[in-house]
């Protein structure tokens, strides 16, 4: 099941939550700094163990105050016209957090729009990747949650799963 919500990811009862990071993993502005905020410090502490994410990648940690018990930790690329491999490195983030989350085998997993804030992947593109990659995992993942902070972008990712073009 794929649910498009508009909430903020830090309130969501999940196995895991993504987190649009940067290369650091030592947390910043958007969703990074509401995920930080909400695990508290030892998620800090932590993620300065694991040295680092290359673009693409992700780590996964707990989630220490969160609601959710895991953090999986992705970078995504920013945005540079779209002719730097910018597709095949955000669809490597939503891979390689599905990846991370049936290794541990979870059953519910929310992303936000990776990449989409700050970093300026347009959200129409962008969508469209999460999407693709979410129907490839649906049966492996049972849950996924696509959380969106705006009514636009809800609007977005809903005409995309409803089978309409945006
Ligand atoms: N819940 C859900 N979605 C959110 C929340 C929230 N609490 N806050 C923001 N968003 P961004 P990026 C949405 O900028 O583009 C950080 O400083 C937001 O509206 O958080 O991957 C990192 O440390 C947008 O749709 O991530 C990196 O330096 C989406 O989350 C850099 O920003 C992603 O926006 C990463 O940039």
């Amino acid at each position: 099941m794929i649910e498009v919500v508009t909430v903020d990811i830090t309130t969501l009862d999940v196995s895991a939550v993504v987190n649009a990071a940067n290369s650091t993993l030592l947390g910043g502005g958007g969703v990074d700094g509401a995920i930080h905020r909400a695990a508290g410090p030892r998620l800090q502490a932590h993620c300065g163990t694991l040295g680092g994410c290359p673009v693409g990648q992700a780590r996964m940690t707990p989630g220490f105050g969160l609601r959710a018990p895991w953090i999986i930790h992705t970078v995504g690329p920013v945005w540079q016209g779209g002719s730097q491999g910018e597709a095949d490195l955000l669809q490597a983030c939503y891979t390689n957090s599905f990846e991370l989350a049936v290794a541990k085998g979870l059953d519910s997993i929310a992303f936000p729009g990776i990449s989409t804030g700050a970093y300026g992947y347009p959200v129409e593109q962008a969508a469209v990747l999460a999407l693709e990659t979410m129907q490839l995992y649906r049966f492996k993942v049972p849950r996924i949650v696509a959380c969106c902070f705006s009514d636009r972008d809800a609007r977005v990712y809903g005409k995309l799963l409803s089978g309409s073009t945006v």
